[in-house]
């Protein structure tokens, strides 16, 4: 049986909706990171950089958010999840969740993880002071992708990408990076994916149902 290593509220919380959505029968773990789990070689055996997620699979751990929900999406094809026999439909698919990946995800590490960039207090508030702008500009283009009225991120199918872009919409609404008035959207986007009954029970796991209600 697959295992998932997650944080409360961290983007584990991707691919912990990707298992509901998919009907997987998984284990939960959710590493202790005030405890040092995160630290121990055990973990790191899992994850080499001690984050989180990581998929424990029956022929060993998987790590990367774009990584474990393709494995997901093609372990459970009856749960279309993505278009995996469609190459591009597929690659697209990829592309907007490495957009995220690559581009909002490392912006909002500069809030949380400035040391991994630069050394000192002055870097520091210099990164963070950065990130509205950054996360202003990314998340224009997604807003723009979702100004035709169109349901889901890639069209009229659910896929991996709006569990992906439901996540970083949530971060976004904490207001220390970037403006969620400028993308209306992507809030309406949000509010579409948080009402489904895997997302709900997710968040109720997770302690989120209050936080990201709304
Ligand atoms: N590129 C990785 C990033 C994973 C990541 O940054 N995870 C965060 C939680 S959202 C984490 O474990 N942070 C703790 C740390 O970096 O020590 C992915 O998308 O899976």
């Amino acid at each position: 049986m697959l295992t998932l290593y997650a944080a409360r509220g961290a983007c584990s919380i991707i691919p912990h909706i990707a298992l509901e959505e998919a009907g997987a029968a998984y284990r939960l773990h959710f590493v202790d990171y005030a405890g040092g789990e995160n630290l121990t070689g055990e973990y790191r055996a899992i994850s080499p950089l001690g984050r989180v997620p990581a998929l424990m699979t029956e022929d060993g751990p998987l790590t990367e958010n774009v990584a474990i929900l393709s494995y997901i999406a093609m372990r459970y094809p009856e749960a279309a999840l993505a278009p995996i026999g469609d190459a591009l439909a597929f690659a697209r698919v990829q592309s907007f969740n490495l957009f995220i990946a690559t581009n909002i995800h490392v912006a909002f590490r500069q809030i949380a993880f400035p040391d991994g960039y630069a050394d000192g207090d002055a870097a520091a508030a210099a990164l963070r002071a950065k990130v509205p702008e950054l996360a202003d500009r990314y998340f224009a283009l997604i807003e723009a992708k979702l100004a035709d009225g169109r349901p889901y991120v890639h069209g009229d199918a659910f896929t991996l990408s709006d569990i992906y872009l439901f996540a970083y919409a949530n971060y976004l609404r904490m207001g220390d990076r970037g403006d969620p008035a400028l993308v209306p959207n992507v809030i309406a986007h949000r509010t579409r994916i948080r009402a489904r009954p895997a997302v709900e029970r997710v968040l109720r796991v997770e302690g989120l149902a209050e936080a990201w209600a709304g």
